[in-house]
């Protein structure tokens, strides 16, 4: 399996916590420097035409892309440990959290859409930083509401075990620390954080420990 990815990517850290709690380890990843916009080259484009990552190639050159389809294939190829609960009201509830940082939030801050507020809208640095923060702690006070308050929250957000939604909550805390967001009105959130960060799979899948990362953000 090949991975392409990036240090920053909070997309590529889901799927890295995944392999790392499934003990798969990528034959080869691949550097998509987001920075210098290497996303959007010709070669990368025929890999993921969306041009982002991160984009997993299976051994036999089946590409497979979106962080959450690719989370959901390795569950269903590695089974152990599940990262869905069995029964489909958990599954929906967990997923439900999954969706609400991965497809309802993450997608506001990401490059393209950044560097299109920038270079269309000519926002400047600090209201691009506002937007980001603003999108982080909308999803947080929903997932703050949903786990303070419903009986299926445990250790995890979905009872003791690690699942989907702590792969997303946990790449969300970091994003938010990177847009300097302040975690002190989230305290579930930030317990879950620190029960997620305390796995060896979630901490070094870190988006700093990951090569040609700087020192911090
Ligand atoms: N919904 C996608 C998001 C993928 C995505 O936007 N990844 C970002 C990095 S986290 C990216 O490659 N962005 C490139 C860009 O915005 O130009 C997923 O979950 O995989």
């Amino acid at each position: 399996m090949k991975l392409f990815s990036f240090w920053r990517s909070l997309a590529t850290f889901r799927v890295r916590i995944a392999m790392n709690l499934k003990s798969l380890v990528p034959t080869e990843v691949i550097d998509i420097n987001l920075m210098k916009g290497q996303q959007r080259e010709d070669a990368f484009r025929k890999v993921n035409p969306m041009m982002a990552i991160p984009a997993l190639v299976e051994d036999d050159g089946t590409v497979l892309y979106e962080s959450l389809a690719i989370i959901e294939y390795l569950d269903e190829v590695h089974p152990n440990p599940p990262l869905l609960p069995r029964d489909p009201r958990g599954r929906a509830r967990v997923r439900g959290l999954a969706q609400i940082i991965a497809c309802d939030a993450h997608p506001l801050v990401v490059p393209r859409v950044r560097e299109f507020l920038e270079h269309e809208y000519k926002l400047d640095e600090p209201t691009r930083t506002a937007w980001c923060q603003h999108w982080s702690r909308q999803a947080l006070n929903a997932l703050e509401t949903h786990l303070s308050k419903e009986k299926e929250t445990g250790k995890f957000c979905h009872g003791d075990t690690v699942s989907i939604a702590d792969i997303c909550l946990a790449t969300h805390v970091t994003g938010a620390n990177f847009f300097k967001v302040d975690l002190t009105p989230y305290p579930t959130v930030r317990r879950i954080a620190d029960a997620c960060f305390a796995i060896d799979a979630f901490a070094r899948a870190h988006p700093l420990k990951q090569p040609g990362a700087p020192v911090s953000v």
